[in-house]
């Protein structure tokens, strides 16, 4: 079975790998599917995200990375994936994601949605926290994989701290 993991991936973190590596154990193949959205003005270009994801999944045989835009479940059925998979870390993910998945089912019955609980150590984390302490001057070491810490440096124009 093939499972899409569509995000924005503004950068990718520890907690975004964390379910990439949980889902390429179940799964044949897992493909990242990184959005290009036109109504958001990213930190990252979608190509940068894509080069990102790759270097930091490089170690599992099994992770595509790609782009997309339009409907995620549409892109689903171009690329033959009957999963779509989600990561879960609060009751406020909770809402959204569920209203989502229900959303996606109205428009194809063949792809379910399957969530990955957040690992505890990644709960708080997003790209938008990443973001902000980066943004003031802190370390966004222990948060993101190396090579994407060094990116975001330079976005912010600090060495690491
Ligand atoms: N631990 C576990 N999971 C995490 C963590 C963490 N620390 N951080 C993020 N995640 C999960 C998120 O919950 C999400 O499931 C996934 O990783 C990606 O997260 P993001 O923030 O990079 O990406 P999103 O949630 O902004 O992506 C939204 C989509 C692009 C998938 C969505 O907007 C979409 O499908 N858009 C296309 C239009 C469409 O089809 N809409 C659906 C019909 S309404």
């Amino acid at each position: 079975m093939i499972a899409i993991y569509p995000g924005s991936f503004d950068p990718i973190t520890l907690g975004h790998l964390d379910i990439i590596q949980r889902g390429s154990r179940l799964f044949e193949q897992v493909i990242v599917a990184v959005l290009r959205n036109p109504n958001k003005i990213p930190l990252f270009t979608v190509q940068q995200r894509i080069e990102q994801i790759r270097l930091a999944a490089r170690h599992l045989p099994n992770i595509e990375v790609d782009s997309f835009n339009g409907l995620t479940v549409n892109y689903a059925q171009k690329r033959q994936a009957g999963v779509l998979l989600r990561g879960l870390r609060a009751i406020s993910d909770f809402e959204v994601e569920l209203q989502m998945a229900h959303t996606n089912k109205t428009i194809s019955t063949q792809i379910e949605t399957v969530f990955l609980a957040t690992s505890n150590e990644y709960s708080f984390l997003s790209s938008s926290v990443v973001k902000e302490i980066a943004r003031f001057g802190g370390s966004v070491d222990h948060l993101v994989p190396p090579h994407v810490a060094l990116d975001i440096y330079k976005c912010y124009n600090h060495n690491s701290p």
